[in-house]
């Protein structure tokens, strides 16, 4: 890390009390050097960068003006607040950020007291910030501790962010309050890819107020003609601006509309909260930043700059890793393309991940039937339904974490109705430096209990095609869940073939009397051991329905079972073995592998499984341990 020479200003803040007491005109200064800690920090380790540098003068404004952390300050997802980070005693461990044992990659409340939410999901921030000013009234109200420290609480949430149903759901709320709560919307004109919606060019038009003047100038075209309309309009002319001017969709939702306002301007900021914070009622702010500030080539491409790995700064070239082959998400977005190709009934939704998910191209080929509907995943599952209903086939591109927000939707409008919508779940299991708030770890759990629902794991990238294949042919809901990154460099077969439902496949038969059954990722990471111990290994394959008789003949076969999965062990497919044994009387020991009953942290994908005791090391010797006792009675 450069030293304080290079930071002369940062080197002398360690918390946001630093920061106040700052003279207001050096605060451009700070701003600038927070910039260049940003992009030499960022640069060595790879993260969240561009929305980052777009925050600089907010963050710096808002810790300045507000009392953090006794003002509440609610960042919406965490990933634009490393600047926050830094300001908030955590400077010198920003090139830790996501790596194992490092800085959180959002914000935690068991990092620091300046992170008053916990976040990683989207579209939070309103709802807990209200929450918080809510127990603040109530913790004043008459009666109350007289000493009780009184709070301002902001939320901070991004234009991607608020399109979620969330978000409406808490300013509807908040609105109709008379609580002090401020809303800072930051608009950058960008999800993680340009940003879509109504909404979106909703905030355009506020922007450029283009709208209001083309109305304007149209209808009078139009109306002069009916001359009483003309009347009409010219009269009501005042409410037709308020229809178009910016704001009205907040004023009308019980808020306060102010801006919109620069976002790189420290001063007019400081000089804006100063005058909000005096405010009382729910407040709405509209910052308007740039996305990747500071740094020109994220300006000029924010989507490649969301999340780079490590960089050269000057020349801005991201450091290429070194990859043994194409991912599951492009497997994923291969095979999506040949499907849509040859079967025009294919649709592909994405809740805003177009590139994590590998929809770039798909997107590009297939325009009308590729939908991104911005950060909603219940709107995503459910568009699918309706598609279904209509003899489309929607194939959900979705990370398994996020799904947790469809539940209902995959539970109410897929599967009690039979819907043939097919879900490409990526980053099932663990995800590595995003962490705890997303790691796939409960889908198999919590998709298992629903009926109607068919479950696969591949052991490997053809495995993968295949399945989802099988899938989209099944005319029924269907899930593939997948992990990140690349598999074991199974090269996936052009041509497609069904593979015959709940059918499990025999990868080795031993003769030690110890049966391995293997879900997904793990078939690979125990092949090893399972040749080692002369044991059986089934690649499972199917989750749901799983292959009852299968097991049952294993265990005809075996007296020692295990089951390993890439998904908590509480409710997950070695329970689904259970329940077959259990409920056809076989009582066989059976030791149960998969993620333990806690959250894991970030780190790297292999610093995860490895926490986990699921990598082949690992695996082994959980296996040997319990194994060899056993093995002479075998
Ligand atoms: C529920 C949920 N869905 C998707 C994501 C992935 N995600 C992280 S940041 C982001 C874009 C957010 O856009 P915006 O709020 O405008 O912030 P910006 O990056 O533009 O500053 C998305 C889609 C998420 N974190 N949570």
């Amino acid at each position: 890390m450069p030293g304080p020479a290079a930071y002369p200003h940062l080197a002398a803040i360690d918390s946001p009390a630093d920061v106040r007491a700052l003279p207001e005109a050096e605060l451009p200064a700070v701003a600038e050097e927070l910039r260049k800690y940003l992009i030499d920090t960022v640069s060595q380790m790879g993260g969240h960068f561009a929305a980052g540098l777009g925050t600089v003068e907010l963050t710096l404004a808002l810790h300045y003006v507000y009392d953090t952390p006794n003002d509440r300050l609610v960042w919406d997802v965490g990933h634009q607040a490393y600047p926050h980070k830094v300001l908030t005693g955590r400077r010198d461990r920003l090139h830790t950020i996501k790596g194992n044992g490092g800085l959180a990659p959002f914000l935690s409340r068991a990092e620091s007291e300046y992170d008053t939410f916990g976040v990683g999901h989207s579209s939070t921030s309103i709802s807990a910030a209200l929450g918080m000013a809510i127990a603040d009234e109530l913790q004043h109200a008459p009666g109350a501790d007289p000493k009780a420290p009184r709070r301002h609480h902001v939320a901070v949430i991004g234009d991607g962010a608020i399109s979620a149903g969330l978000a409406f759901e808490a300013l509807n709320h908040a609105g109709s309050l008379e609580t002090d709560l401020l809303v800072i919307l930051n608009d950058n004109d960008m999800s993680i890819s340009e940003n879509v919606g109504a909404l979106s060019n909703y905030f355009a038009r506020v922007l450029s107020g283009r709208l209001y003047a083309s109305l304007k100038e149209g209808s009078k075209k139009i109306l002069r003609r009916i001359p009483a309309a003309w009347e009409l309009a010219r009269r009501s002319e005042e409410h037709m601006k308020g229809m178009v001017l910016p704001g009205t969709l907040f004023e009308e939702m019980g808020f306060n509309y102010i801006g919109p306002i620069d976002g790189h301007d420290v001063g007019g900021l400081v000089k804006t909260l100063r005058n909000v914070r005096n405010l009382h009622g729910p407040q709405f702010l509209h910052v308007v930043t740039r996305k990747g500030k500071g740094y020109a080539p994220a300006e000029a491409d924010p989507i490649k700059w969301h999340g780079p790995g490590p960089f050269d700064p000057d020349k801005a070239v991201i450091f290429k890793e070194k990859s043994s082959g194409p991912s599951y998400s492009q497997v994923f977005g291969e095979w999506l393309c040949d499907m849509a190709e040859s079967d025009p009934r294919i649709v592909g939704i994405t809740p805003a991940m177009r590139e994590g998910s590998g929809l770039v191209e798909f997107s590009r080929r297939f325009p009308d039937r590729y939908f991104d509907v911005a950060i909603a995943e219940q709107h995503a599952v459910t568009l699918a339904a309706g598609l279904a209903c209509e003899g489309m086939r929607p194939v959900v591109a979705i990370y398994s974490t996020f799904l947790q927000r469809a539940y209902d939707q995959l539970i109410h409008d897929v599967a009690l109705q039979k819907l043939p919508v097919t879900f490409a779940l990526d980053r099932a299991g663990v995800v590595g430096g995003d962490g705890a708030t997303h790691q796939g770890a409960f889908d198999l759990t919590f998709m298992r209990c629903v009926p109607n629902l068919t479950i696969m794991a591949p052991a490997d990238e053809n495995e993968c095609r295949q399945m989802l294949y099988t899938a989209v042919c099944l005319g029924a809901p269907a899930a593939v869940r997948y992990p990140r990154g690349v598999g074991p460099g199974v090269a996936p077969r052009a041509e497609m073939e069904a593979l015959p439902i709940g059918k499990a496949e025999l990868r080795r038969e031993g003769r030690s009397g110890l049966a391995i059954f293997a879900f997904g990722t793990m078939v690979q990471a125990v092949s090893a051991t399972a040749e080692r111990l002369d044991a059986t290994l089934v690649n499972m394959r199917f989750v749901k329905p799983i292959d009852a008789a299968l097991i049952m003949r294993m265990a005809d076969r075996h007296e020692y079972l295990v089951t390993v999965e890439e998904n908590v062990i509480a409710g997950g497919a070695g329970d689904a073995v259970l329940e077959v044994l259990t409920a056809h009387g076989y009582a066989r020991p059976v030791l149960q592998l998969g993620l333990p009953d806690r959250f894991i942290e970030h780190g790297t994908r292999a610093d995860n499984l490895t926490a986990a005791g699921l990598d082949p090391a690992s695996l082994a010797a959980a296996i040997d341990r319990w194994w060899q006792p056993r093995q002479q009675r075998a």
